[in-house]
């Protein structure tokens, strides 16, 4: 079976690339979350020098939440997801290494929250990115909301998401959603090297324990209250008018190609 997840590390620097390779829109489903959940504690158990995460594809970079987990799921199975992306999310935003999306393709809703996780967001330009919930007619969870407001503050989140926005790489520069543009993936991928080298003086364990002191609060509203959130996501995504968005959206992605 291949892998969803693929992980190197540059023997030289340290460095871990985490590919997500889930074809073709890398879409996050329980499989994929569970393998970068692992992978993740691998390279905290490892001291990890740094993480790179990246798609395998020039196009999208995720296409956020396999829709078909929460369209027509079972109790079991669903259960089963939200928990792993919540572990995913709790793993990647409070990382001990430093850690840099290479958004190398397009990045909505989930792919946008994993993009949000890490502390440093290179992107390709005339791709998008953003937290398009509402427009699917759902609502983005507190933490994903929380994620964003952390990097672009309050004003501007609540436009972009009761909007359900998709920025454009040069408008997510403009208000510092993503830190870079890039011209293609590899150059995308050498200015998220770039990214390591501020760090180069500085203790490691002054820097992650930094680290965890700013997001504290942000993880442990999750952390404190996964029950809740996920009573409160089967809740949601069981509605009758929610399930029919989904169907409809799902209908329309089809559709698109035509
Ligand atoms: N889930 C399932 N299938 C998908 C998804 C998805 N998120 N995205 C795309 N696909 C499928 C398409 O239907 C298509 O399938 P098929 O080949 O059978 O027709 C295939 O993947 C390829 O897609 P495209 O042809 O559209 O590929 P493009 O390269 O042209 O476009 C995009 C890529 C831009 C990523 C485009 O596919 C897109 O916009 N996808 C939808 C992205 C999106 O809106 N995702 C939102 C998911 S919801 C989420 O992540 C957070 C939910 C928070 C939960 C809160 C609940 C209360």
């Amino acid at each position: 079976v291949t892998k969803l997840v693929a992980v190197t590390v540059d023997d030289q620097t340290g460095i871990a690339t985490v590919n997500l390779q889930r074809p073709p829109v890398n879409s996050l489903n329980l499989e994929l979350l569970t393998e970068l959940s692992s992978s993740l504690t691998d390279l905290e158990k490892n001291k990890s020098r740094g993480i790179i995460l990246k798609s395998y594809s020039d196009a999208v970079f995720s296409a956020g939440i396999d829709i078909l987990e929460m369209y027509k799921c079972e109790e079991e199975r669903v259960t089963l997801f939200w928990s792993a992306l919540q572990e995913v999310w709790i793993k990647l935003y409070g990382h001990f290494a430093p850690t840099v999306a290479c958004i190398n393709g397009h990045a909505p809703a989930g792919g946008c929250l994993l993009a949000l996780s890490c502390e440093y967001r290179v992107m390709v330009k005339e791709k998008t990115i953003g937290l398009n919930e509402t427009k699917l007619g759902i609502v983005a969870p507190q933490w994903f909301i929380a994620s964003l407001v952390n990097i672009i503050g309050q004003r501007q989140s609540e436009v972009a998401l009761t909007t359900g926005k998709m920025f454009t790489t040069e408008e997510a520069l403009r208000i510092g959603l993503v830190d870079e543009m890039a011209e293609n993936t590899e150059d995308a991928f050498s200015k998220s090297l770039e990214f390591f080298k501020k760090f180069k003086n500085i203790s490691p364990f002054a820097r992650a324990q930094t680290k965890a002191f700013i997001r504290e609060s942000t993880i442990q509203a999750l952390v404190k209250n996964r029950e809740k959130d996920l009573k409160m996501f089967i809740n949601e995504i069981r509605k009758e008018n929610v399930q029919k968005g989904l169907g409809q959206y799902l209908e329309s992605l089809k559709k698109r190609k035509v």
